[in-house]
């Protein structure tokens, strides 16, 4: 038996973890792991994945890939002959997905930094076309936004360390009086230490830090880091899980919660 991955770039960590664990899991109920990984959101793209996969007669297929609620269920529509789980969709959406609640990590994150008295925030959010990296930003922005507080700016970074520190630079440079940083993932937190480091801001003392993911680096990052925890093995689990019990398509998703982890970047 053979299920099937459509991944986006391993190189990032949340989805690299995401493959082992699926890899894992599958293995667990005696199916091998077909992987096929793309690298820019083209429907055209996932689709000659799917039917790459089809033609090695995958017949259930987990697709980590950003998509919008309309693109997924497009997709859904143009394979009825197998089985598709997303698992980077607005978790409201219709498609058959496990997915994580976006906005409630991403609110205690910032009543945290509320609590803890900071004012001036910059946000760091990741790529425009990432659905759940905006309703990231749109938590952290409605919650600041009913304590009347709005965000001293707000960028996009790519997800990667490298965009996390160039974007990092940007802001000491032009709106340097922010006290608290909330960024989208903790690859682009990595290269905001990093950048903060060189210009000897110091973590947690003038800048506070919030990250989003906890993948297995984040707590050995110096300061190790505060970040929303997605628990990616469970989300996994569960998608292998459902996907393999699911008898003649009763889909069942399920929305998994993400909690804030307190560590040493902030204060
Ligand atoms: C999401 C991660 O939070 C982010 O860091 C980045 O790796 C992104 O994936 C890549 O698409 S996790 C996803 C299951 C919402």
């Amino acid at each position: 038996f053979t299920l099937g991955l459509v991944t986006t770039s391993l190189a990032l960590h949340a989805p690299s973890q995401i493959a082992a664990s699926v890899k894992k899991y599958a293995h667990q109920a005696g199916y091998q792991v077909l992987i096929s990984m793309i690298d820019e959101d083209v429907n055209q793209s996932i689709q000659d994945s799917i039917n790459e996969l089809k033609s090695q007669r995958v017949d259930r297929v987990i697709i980590n890939i950003p998509l919008e609620s309309a693109e997924a269920e497009q997709i859904y529509e143009n394979n009825h002959d197998i089985l598709c789980l997303f698992l980077d969709v607005d978790p409201t959406s219709t498609v058959f997905n496990v997915c994580f609640n976006p906005a409630d990590g991403s609110r205690a994150s910032v009543e945290y930094l509320l609590e803890l008295g900071h004012r001036e925030f910059a946000l760091l959010a990741g790529p425009e076309d990432s659905v759940s990296s905006r309703l990231r930003l749109q938590s952290w922005q409605e919650t600041l936004m009913e304590k009347g507080l709005q965000a001293i700016t707000v960028v996009h970074g790519d997800w990667s360390a490298q965009s996390g520190y160039y974007n990092a630079l940007q802001m000491l440079r032009e709106t340097p009086q922010f006290t608290a940083m909330l960024v989208g993932n903790d690859q682009m937190a990595l290269g905001v230490i990093s950048a903060l480091h060189q210009h000897n801001v110091a973590i947690p003392q003038q800048v506070s830090i919030i990250g989003y993911d906890d993948t297995y680096d984040s707590a050995f990052f110096h300061p190790a880091l505060t970040t929303v925890s997605l628990d990616l093995d469970l989300q996994s689990k569960e998608a292998v899980e459902r996907l393999l019990a699911t008898k003649n398509d009763v889909t069942a998703s399920k929305i998994l919660p993400a909690k804030l982890v307190v560590r040493n970047s902030t204060r």
